[in-house]
């Protein structure tokens, strides 16, 4: 075949895989090559070495493969990523300022894009082994793939400070996931950071996660805190989380180039409006059967219900709404030891002291909720001394 001839076939094939994509929903989509991002490895050791990913394992345990896309399939030669917008309707920092009801943040207010993407990826990767015989495999989030820097370098947007893929054209609420495949396809050029002197992002963070510009401690960020995190909250972060129960939005809302982002297209990604701002009083209400239904599709369901109570209780010990005083009460006695520390907590930001003690004197005891109980009375100490210096 001529070079003409085989750039118009490389052409045709693009276009092609293009119109697939836009016809699955997708609203971008790039080529690049697994040996694209020689950086990210090292920079993933650092993160490791730092102790940054906290008790998620899973990244230390899987960082030789995620840091070289070439070792987790060396037939490949393309990486096809694509995105897809989730855009949010409203501004979703104005919930934080309704304390009785729970900030969700905009990825999970409708179905887990896991499996709204998953088919999707599978459908256009069917139709390029169709056409081309080559082999193929779709990853979301379901393998060792560092799906930002592989995006940046197939031009889909850029890292911004806040380590999140920024897109020029949609701003950063952008799901991303991948196909890899062993055709060989022309790559994209990579995209340039734009973030410039601007730094938002880093500013508005309430717990402070970010040790550098384009560095995140996981630990200190309350998307880790409230989701990743089994255990309970340390108490350092619980006033800042305020009324965020299920991962945090703020950096990316701050972002100026969210002036270019559009409403998601996707009607199973676009928030519902039950999600945005559900009461905190209903949310302490649910037992086990009750949070699955509830939540059954949702990415919510996967941290389970004594994790979800956990951060209902935080933001409720942090609503100042004396009405969820009696229920927060009632869940000191909870079977889970972690949503009854989190209910101690609620409690001793919510009820009198007098009423406090009273309760204390009630209550079943174990080791752990004693010193949830102590920190709580010390807490309040403080409070009360902050309160008489000013
Ligand atoms: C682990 C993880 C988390 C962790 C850690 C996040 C993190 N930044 O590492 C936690 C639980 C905190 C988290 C939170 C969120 N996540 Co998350 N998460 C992931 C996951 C599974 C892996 C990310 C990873 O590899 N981290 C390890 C670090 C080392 O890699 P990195 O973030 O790319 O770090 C880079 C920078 O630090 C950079 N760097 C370091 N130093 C320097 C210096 C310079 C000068 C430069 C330029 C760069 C640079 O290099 C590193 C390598 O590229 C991905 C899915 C995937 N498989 O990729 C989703 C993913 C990143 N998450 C996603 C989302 C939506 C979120 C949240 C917005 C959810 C929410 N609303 O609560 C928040 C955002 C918080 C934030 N500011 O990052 C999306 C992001 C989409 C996008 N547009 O970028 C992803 C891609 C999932 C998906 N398939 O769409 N997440
Ligand atoms: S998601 Fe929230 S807590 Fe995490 S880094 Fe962004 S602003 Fe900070
Ligand atoms: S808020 Fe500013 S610094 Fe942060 S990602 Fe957006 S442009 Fe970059």
């Amino acid at each position: 075949m001529s070079p003409t001839a085989a750039q118009a076939d490389t052409g045709r094939l693009r276009a092609f895989i293009e119109g697939e994509a836009v016809k699955a929903g997708f609203d971008v989509v790039r080529i690049t090559h697994p040996a694209a991002t020689p950086q990210a490895a090292g920079r993933l050791s650092e993160f490791l070495a730092e102790g940054r990913h906290g008790s998620m394992d899973w990244l230390a345990e899987t960082a030789e493969r995620r840091g070289a896309p070439a070792r987790l399939w060396p037939d490949a030669r393309s990486v096809i990523m694509l995105g897809m917008n989730y855009g949010p309707s409203h501004d979703p920092l104005s919930v934080l300022s309704e304390r009785s009801a729970g900030a969700v943040s905009v990825y999970a207010q409708n179905r887990d894009y896991h499996d709204v993407m998953k088919g999707r990826l599978k459908l256009v990767a069917s139709k390029l082994a169709a056409r081309t015989g080559a082999d193929v495999k779709v990853f979301v989030d379901t393998a060792p793939v560092m799906e930002k820097p592989l995006a940046e370098a197939a031009g889909l947007g850029w890292q911004g400070k806040h380590t999140n893929l920024v897109s020029r054209d949609l701003g950063s609420w952008l799901f991303l996931g991948s196909i890899f495949t062993t055709a060989q396809l022309p790559p994209d050029e990579p995209e340039k950071d734009h973030c410039g002197s601007c730094r938002a992002c880093l500013d508005v963070c309430p717990t402070d996660a970010f040790p550098a510009p384009y560095q995140l401690d996981a630990r200190r960020c309350i998307s880790y805190l409230t989701i990743e995190n089994k255990g309970p909250i340390p108490h350092e972060f619980r006033e800042a989380i305020g009324n965020r129960i299920y991962g945090c939005d703020d950096c990316l809302a701050v972002c100026p180039w969210n002036k270019f982002a559009r409403t998601a297209s996707e009607a199973k990604l676009a928030g519902r409006d039950d999600r945005r701002a559900p009461a905190l009083a209903d949310l302490l209400e649910l037992d086990d059967a009750a949070f699955r239904q509830t939540f059954s599709g949702s990415p919510i369901k996967r941290i389970g219900r004594d994790r979800f109570l956990r951060n209902v209780l935080i933001a409720a010990g942090n609503s100042g709404d004396a009405r969820l005083a009696e229920r927060c009460a009632e869940l000191m006695r909870d079977a889970s030891a972690l949503v009854r520390g989190a209910a101690i907590w609620a409690c001793g930001r919510l009820l009198a002291p007098e009423e406090f003690e009273r309760r204390h004197v009630d209550r079943v005891t174990d080791p752990e909720d004693e010193r949830e109980w102590e920190w709580a009375r010390r807490m309040r100490a403080t409070r009360r001394s902050e309160r008489v210096d000013a």
